[in-house]
């Protein structure tokens, strides 16, 4: 349940940049060039980690710190497939000029949420990078005034309910990072995972696992009875994305991403985004894994 993996693949930044449109603008200085944008990705996210997408659009702008001038600007897009959820273009120029950045350049990076809500400062590092780069920048909207990294709202929402549970002890504090119904998850983190952190039975868990998956691959030798595909299903919640993680023991585990295909679909994928949406019930989602010629394999789901 952490955010160790957290790298992007090159297929995810291919589809958000060709999906949003580039930002024309010109430099009005004749010695200063335009050269390839440098481009922020990555996810922005709601106190509870949900992303912004579908029905819950913010817009990300990134003005230069000094003119306030705005540089660029875009708004959060769902894709399947893919964990990220904007891609923010910043045109570069060799020297000063009009709407553009330069490298170095310090910006300030703005997001409005869909209430219409700015909130700034929210990303850590947003300096322009060399022409061409990319830098990953998750953003996660909220206000932490004691910077324990969790956001105000959130943190007195789960003390309440906390308080309201039959796991309050008098004279004992109220710990985050507790996980009080006992189901191996702790509140703040069911709270990422969309979950309800004082039901034991509510908990990101893989639900069924089979090998008698009446899909079967697609991929290598077909018919054999070895190669008819495993399949994983698991309770989603709408906002998030997961991967699903693999190991051969639980001795000396060495958990690495593994690729699956969905039903109805050959294509192979790395990640699974559930869209945001009101009513926030959980989806239920069933995928399917090749088998392997392992003695024994561990599955995991894992929470991005
Ligand atoms: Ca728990
Ligand atoms: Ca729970």
């Amino acid at each position: 349940m952490n955010h160790t993996h957290s790298h992007l693949s090159a297929t995810a930044a291919t589809l958000l940049l060709s999906v949003i449109a580039a930002t024309t603008a010109y430099a009005d200085n004749p010695i200063s060039a335009t050269v390839t944008p440098y481009t922020f990705v990555g996810r922005v996210m709601d106190a509870k980690h949900a992303a912004f997408d579908t029905n819950r659009v913010c817009t990300i702008s990134a003005y230069d710190s000094e003119s306030l001038e705005l540089i660029a600007e875009t708004e959060s897009t769902y894709l399947p497939g893919v964990r990220e959820n904007y891609a923010l273009k910043i045109p570069v120029a060799t020297a000063s000029a009009n709407d553009h950045a330069v490298q170095d350049d310090d910006l300030a990076i703005e997001v409005t949420d869909e209430k219409g809500k700015v909130w700034q400062g929210k990303v850590p590092d947003s300096v322009c990078g060399a022409a061409g780069g990319i830098r990953r920048v998750d953003i996660v909207l909220g206000n932490d005034s004691n910077g324990d990294g969790i956001d105000d709202t959130l943190y007195n929402s789960l003390k309440t309910q906390w308080e309201d549970s039959d796991y309050w002890q008098y004279g004992q504090a109220f710990d985050p990072n507790a996980d009080y119904d006992g189901d191996g998850i702790s509140t703040i983190n069911e709270a990422y995972a969309g979950t309800d952190p004082f039901n034991p039975k509510a908990a990101l868990r893989i639900t069924s696992f089979t090998t008698d998956a009446e899909k079967e691959p697609t991929r290598g030798t077909r018919g054999a009875a070895s190669t008819t595909a495993h399949s994983l299903s698991f309770e989603a919640q709408a906002g998030r994305a997961y991967s699903i993680e693999t190991t051969t023991n639980l001795v000396n585990p060495a958990w690495a991403q593994t690729s699956f295909t969905l039903p109805d679909s050959d294509k192979s994928e790395e990640i699974i985004s559930i869209p945001s949406t009101e009513t926030g019930y959980a989806v239920p989602v069933t995928i399917y894994l090749l088998p392997t010629d392992d003695p024994a394999r561990f599955y995991r789901v894992h929470l991005e």
